[in-house]
């Protein structure tokens, strides 16, 4: 885990990127709005489009309300306390953040609280010394088991769809058990592709140490090497990018598409890229989430927080719905997510 810096260094790379960002330059783009009310929105993968997906529509809230979000990076622990230290030294009274692990939980609530801000988990839940979830501080997240159940009810159905014998089929779940959301995902993609009928011994699991499409593409790469024998895969994970990477490990070790079917979580760019590639891939869909909810939401829970003194819930979690080739334009359209972030 990393270790959590001293203010002081904090302090002198929040000076560092203050003046980095008055130069129109660093990692920090913001919503102009003069005089107004400042939210920071911290995330753990600034590259990953899912993250940009929410500050779109963080910022798309703020510019209709009149008030100011600061996107910051916090990749690990020093980044996210020398991100707050910049916001305090800007003046923003509170922030949403995605932590790049939930055990930092504590620290940042309690180098919140000595700057006289406002937090607001999203995505990833902070996790106590107890390791326990800790459900204290405002949290906006996804039915991670039921989503998990969702991927899972979609392989078995796209299994019995493309008429495979169960014998020769197997269940590549890529983890990342670390967090909770992800572990829960997982388990209820497992919990659901074993209750329509893939026996547990034809169920492996593929672990990454850390989450992403080269790790995860490391980690099935792997698991096939140990079962070569298997003639069908099934592939979930924690979101697009984890599938995704699984999808790319499997045909590069010579299966078919119509031999693999992975589905992701997210419907985040990556996943729409595979969805209109012309040639169909073994990326059959993906549960798309509402990153609306969870940009804009969040930031407009702090805003009244901050402005009103109104308490946010303390636990919101969203649904999510699957999309494939057949359906994916319409869907996207209907609930106001562009096509190109
Ligand atoms: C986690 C994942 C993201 C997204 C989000 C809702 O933070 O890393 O890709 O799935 O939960």
């Amino acid at each position: 885990m990393p270790t959590w810096k001293l203010p002081l260094a904090a302090l002198l790379t929040a000076a560092i990127a203050l003046t980095l960002s008055a130069c129109g330059g660093g990692d920090s783009a913001t919503t102009q709005a003069a005089n107004s009310v400042k939210i920071g929105f911290i995330v753990k993968a600034p590259d990953e489009p899912w993250f940009q997906r929410e500050w779109r529509f963080a910022d798309e809230t703020a510019a209709k309300d009149g008030f100011t979000v600061v996107h910051a990076q916090g990749q690990d622990g020093e980044k996210v306390a020398a991100a707050i230290q910049n916001l305090a030294v800007q003046g923003a009274k509170g922030f949403v953040i995605c932590t790049p692990d939930v055990k930092l939980g504590p620290a940042i609530v309690a180098q919140a609280q000595q700057n006289g801000m406002k937090v607001i988990a999203v995505d990833d839940q902070f996790v106590g010394a107890d390791g326990k979830p800790m459900t204290d501080v405002p949290y906006v997240g996804i039915d991670a088991k039921k989503i998990g159940n969702l991927v899972g009810q979609t392989l078995v159905e796209q299994m019995k769809a493309h008429h495979w014998n169960v014998a020769d089929t197997a269940l590549c779940a890529i983890t990342f058990e670390e967090l909770p959301t992800a572990k829960d995902r997982t388990d209820g993609a497992i919990e659901a592709v074993e209750a329509g009928g893939l026996p547990a011994s034809q169920v492996f699991k593929a672990p990454m140490t850390k989450s992403n499409l080269e790790q995860a593409k490391i980690a099935a790469t792997n698991l096939h090497t140990q079962h070569p024998d298997v003639k069908h895969w099934l592939i979930c994970g924690m979101n697009d990018p984890v599938v995704i990477g699984g999808v790319r490990a499997f045909e590069e070790a010579g299966l078919k598409p119509e031999d693999i079917i992975g589905i992701g979580i997210n419907g985040d760019q990556v996943a729409i890229d595979e969805l209109n590639r012309p040639q169909v891939t073994g990326f059959y869909g993906t549960v798309l989430l509402s990153a609306r909810t969870h940009g804009s939401n969040t930031v407009q829970m702090m805003y009244d927080w901050i402005k009103d003194g109104k308490t946010p819930p303390m636990d919101t979690r969203t649904t999510g719905t699957v999309i494939n080739r057949d359906n994916f334009h319409q869907v996207l359209k209907e609930q106001g997510v562009p096509e190109k972030s």
